[in-house]
């Protein structure tokens, strides 16, 4: 499988990712921080000396340059449309190619490194470099704009690689201060075309977070302040009572005792999250389905969606969806505990992880009786999958990094039901914990949750995690609406 290097915001990253996904290209991702330099350091330069990203490799293939990767994937993958065989046309193709590497992306450049790297850098635009670079600007402008004004895409009717690569250079346009009114095909083909294209818009979110003017600072990364509801980790048992009775009076409930953490945005590094080192990962997920106030509809149609989703990002044999929890507007009243419905609440605001080292194997047993001995011979691990139903704007869901706990940080709370006993874990606060977060989260977009896993090497088991006040949250931010689908994954 090919691996690239790259750190998705830079332009050639995002040409490569925006790329490869079009292709259909299976990759490994590794992120190289382009803000801290990763890129010209040690182990790095062994992959690429030129000390750019992105880079990659496939066996003993070392590729350094965006559109040789791009070429690369495209005759890996065999296409002849989106990488003609015709030698006219690819001709045609490689032109193109050739022509950004060498002249467009270094004038799109200048707009982009004016406009946005220098107000990252807390630095004034030079208008002068700009006023330089304009006439060179827009007499290549022109020639991508005489080119679109007689084909739909640059190498004729069929959209190719040319295209995603030209493109790149004008990701953030709007920004940029590009003065595309002046090339109206130009403006067409990227707006009404390219920009509509799923691959695009699937790696737009990485680069408008990390560089746009109101990302925070210059390593793309910004960390906001907030309480989490920690519990006390005291001599009584910790309980929830999810009905009304006797035994519920004089309890050591959870959540008593709050801590100001920082938690830090995670865009910039979306992609390089795992379930198994860090508990969880943020991946794409795109669905037409949308009657959530329907349960068993969710259960007959979404949950198939999810079963594929989770085979293919996991690898596991077999996945079993067995229940759901819908957050939404209409539950914004409803208190934690309430007894009915369960499929529909408020956004839980208690660091949690919703399995012990105890409850995942008997859920199994519950859920699979006649085939749990054998399942429990080998690995199996519970996966929550959490989606945002609307752009989340408030309350958010955070997670507090594995890495950064560890077990002796968890412990049992026990959950009262009429008919049952249950159990989670709750945490007890530690100053190491690192807190993470995915802000205005959309609905195209899931976090994975790991909340049990069998596997005593070294995987992640448990991931703590909670809503969480966000204090630059907008005063009028919509409500957040998102689903969460309780999974587990046999290996
Ligand atoms: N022609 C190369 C250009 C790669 C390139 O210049 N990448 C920039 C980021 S977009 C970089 O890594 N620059 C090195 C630096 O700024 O230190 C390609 O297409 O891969």
């Amino acid at each position: 499988m090919i691996e690239v290097f790259l750190d998705p915001c830079t332009v050639n990253s995002r040409k490569v990712l925006a790329g490869l996904d079009f292709l259909g290209t299976k990759y490994k991702l590794n992120h190289v921080d382009y803000f801290t330099g990763e890129h010209k350091k040690g182990e790095y330069l062994e992959i690429n000396p030129m000390a750019t990203v992105p880079a990659a490799v496939d066996g003993d293939c070392r590729i350094f340059e965006s559109n040789a990767i791009l070429q690369y994937a495209a005759d890996l993958g065999n296409s002849d449309e989106k990488y003609p065989k015709d030698p006219k046309t690819r001709a045609m193709v490689n032109s193109w190619l050739l022509w950004e590497a060498s002249v467009w992306f270094p004038s799109c450049y200048v707009y982009l490194f004016e406009y946005i790297v220098k107000p990252l850098l807390k630095q004034e635009p030079d208008e002068s470099v700009v006023d330089a670079e304009a006439p060179r600007w827009h007499k290549l402008a022109g020639f991508l704009d005489k080119q679109l004004s007689k084909t739909k895409w640059l190498a004729g009717n069929e959209l190719t690689i040319a295209d995603i690569s030209v493109a790149a250079s004008l990701h953030l346009h709007a920004a940029q201060h590009v003065p595309l009114d002046q090339h109206p095909n130009l403006k067409r083909w990227l707006l009404d075309g390219v920009e509509k294209l799923p691959c695009w818009q699937k790696t737009q979110a990485a680069v408008d977070k990390a560089l746009l003017p109101d990302a925070p600072n210059v390593n793309g990364t910004s960390s906001v302040r907030a309480t989490f509801n920690y519990t006390k980790d005291v001599d009584q048992l910790t309980e929830i009572y999810f009905y009304e009775c006797d035994a519920a009076k004089n309890i050591h409930e959870p959540g008593d005792d709050p801590h100001e953490m920082p938690v830090t945005d995670s865009w910039h590094r979306a992609d390089t999250f795992s379930i198994d080192r860090e508990g969880f990962s943020l991946n794409n997920f795109e669905t037409q389905y949308n009657k959530w106030e329907d349960d068993e509809n969710v259960r007959f149609s979404f949950y198939p969606e999810v079963v594929e989703m989770l085979k293919q990002i996991t690898g596991a044999k077999r996945i079993l969806v067995f229940d759901h929890t819908i957050r939404t507007n209409a539950n914004a009243g409803k208190k934690l505990t309430d007894e009915t419905r369960t499929t529909q609440r408020t956004p839980v605001m208690l660091v949690h992880c919703d399995y012990t080292a105890e409850s995942g194997p008997i859920r199994v047993r519950q859920l699979l009786k006649e085939e749990a001995d054998d399942l429990l011979s080998r690995r199996v691990a519970f996966i929550n999958v959490w989606k945002p139903i609307n752009v989340v704007e408030e309350r958010p869901l955070a997670m507090c990094d594995v890495t950064s706990t560890s077990p002796q940080d968890f412990f049992k709370l026990h959950l009262r039901y009429r008919d049952r006993n249950g159990e989670n874990y709750v945490m007890r606060h530690s100053p190491k914990h690192k807190w993470w977060y995915f802000p205005k989260m959309t609905p195209e977009q899931v976090i994975l949750l790991k909340t049990y896993d069998s596997g005593m090497d070294g995987t992640a088991r448990f991931v703590g995690h909670t809503a969480f006040e966000d204090p630059t949250s907008p005063p009028d931010a919509q409500t957040r609406e998102s689903i969460e689908i309780r999974t587990i994954a046999f290996f």
